[in-house]
Formats: C-alpha cells, sequence, structure tokens
C-alpha cells in the first residue's frame, strides 16, 4: 500500500555536466511501469540544469536543504519558492551532515517542514543516533526525541505526505550497513511513535525510508523488511549502475 521511494542524496558531488549525464541515465535505465518512485538531490547550483535533464521523466528532482523564510536577506541561503521554481518536488531536511556540522535543531527542522509542506514540497525528514548513543542504548529515545522535535505541529493531514528518513550515523558513508532486523526495529519504533501522535491511519501512510551505506548488493533484504519504504541513498546513488540496482531490489 506503501510505494517503495528510492531518493539519491549526491551530498556535495558531481559537477554540472556529469550530474545531467548521472540524471539522464538513472530516467533511462528506470524500467517502463516501475512501481517505484525514484528522486534524486543534487546540489542546489545544479538543480536547474539536473532538472531540465529528467523533465517529464520518472525521476523527480529534490534539493537537500532549503531556509524555512521568505525571501529576504539571508547570504547564501534558498528558500522553498525558489526550489518550487526550479520544480523540485522533494526536499531533504535535518540530514545528520546538517545537524552535525551546520548546528541543524529539530526545532529547526520542524520550521523547514512546515514551510515546505506549505510550498507543496514533500520533506524528507532525517532522524537517526549515533555509535555512542546506539551503544549507550538511547537509540529509541534519540530518535523519538528527534521525530517529537522535528515534527512539531504536524497535523494527522499532513503526515502522509511527510517522508521519513532513518539513518543511522554510524552507518552514512561508513560501509557499516544496519542489519536488516536492526533497522526494522528502528523503523517499527518510528512507525507507533507516528500512531500514537497521530493516529494509525495516517501513520500507516507515511513512508519511512532507510539510509547509511545502501548499496545494490544488500537494497533487497533491507527494503524486504515490513516497515522499511525505500532508501535515501547517498554514495550508491552517485553511480547510474549502482542506483538502478537498489530501485530493481525495491
Ligand atoms: C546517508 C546516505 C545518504 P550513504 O547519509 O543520505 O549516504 O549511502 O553514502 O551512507
Amino acid at each position: 500500500m506503501r510505494k517503495p521511494f528510492i531518493c539519491g542524496n549526491w551530498k556535495m558531488n558531481t559537477r554540472s555536466e556529469c550530474g545531467v549525464a548521472l540524471a539522464k541515465a538513472v530516467a533511462a535505465g528506470i524500467p517502463a511501469g516501475s512501481q517505484v518512485e525514484v528522486g534524486v538531490c543534487p546540489p542546489a547550483c545544479y538543480l536547474g540544469a539536473v532538472g531540465s535533464s529528467i523533465a517529464g521523466s520518472a525521476v523527480g528532482l529534490g534539493a537537500q536543504n532549503m531556509l524555512a523564510e521568505a525571501d529576504g536577506a539571508f547570504t547564501g541561503e534558498v528558500n522553498s519558492a525558489m526550489l518550487n521554481d526550479l520544480g523540485c518536488r522533494y526536499v531533504i531536511l535535518g540530514h545528520s551532515e546538517r545537524r552535525q556540522f551546520f548546528g541543524e535543531t529539530s526545532e529547526g527542522v520542524a520550521k523547514k517542514t512546515h514551510a515546505a509542506l506549505a510550498a507543496g514540497l514533500v520533506p524528507i525528514v532525517c532522524v537517526g543516533e549515533t555509535l555512542e548513543e546506539r551503544e549507550g542504548n538511547q537509540t529509541e529515545a534519540v530518535v523519538a526525541q528527534q521525530i517529537e522535535g522535528s515534527l512539531a505541529g504536524i497535523s494527522a493531514e499532513q503526515l502522509p505526505t511527510v517522508v521519513i528518513a532513518y539513518e543511522p550515523v554510524w552507518a552514512i558513508g561508513t560501509g557499516k550497513v544496519a542489519s536488516p532486523e536492526q533497522a526494522e526495529a528502528v523503523h517499527a519504533h518510528i512507525r507507533k511513535l507516528l500512531s500514537d501522535k497521530f493516529g494509525s491511519e495516517a501513520a500507516e501512510q507515511v513512508r519511512i525510508q532507510y539510509g547509511g551505506s545502501v548499496k545494490p548488493g544488500n537494497a533487497a533484504e533491507l527494503l524486504g523488511q515490513p516497515n522499511i519504504d525505500g532508501a535515501l541513498v547517498g554514495g550508491a546513488s552517485l553511480k547510474a549502475e549502482d542506483f538502478l540496482g537498489i530501485i530493481a531490489a525495491a
């Protein structure tokens, strides 16, 4: 009932020409009639070029971040109106790299989530624990706090539009992937949290992606779990062949 959603997070990689080639190759490689939703999130400076190259294809465009504010004096930033203008469908919010390197808080992510929804964008809200937190048996509490904070003020009617990405920080770009059982346990926990807060009907509709070293070789087992509804893919989204392999596994 939940459509699988595979999204590439290119992070701060690619250049215009190779990004366009990559996006085109992904669009061309998706089998006709595929039941998988696919997105790519290039760096902000390449959204226009990549977006034009996949216009009308089965691949949606997404941004990696945005500011919640309307136009104004915010040097170096982009907002939801600009992402709309460029044809974006998705925006990744609160990725752990933004929380870690740019001081993003769940409170700030909630503001962005509201702004994204108001603009008709699909927010991909990222949560996940560090290795230290996992080893201290704090995974469930940390994820609960992040979910609670990042979705503050969201209504049950808005919730089904939101995508959650569970990305254990210790599995990001490290080659260490959470086992399907570890990932499923946290995904089930997240769905229970959503169900308690928003009701089971809304919670059942929310796609919860797994992220952290997803590759063609581990994707099928992860995506076969009942509460894993897709993947947010970093490194393996930079090669069309690998990314298409993950899409094929969904
Ligand atoms: C997690 C993921 C993409 P990777 O950050 O969001 O990256 O697949 O490289 O671990």
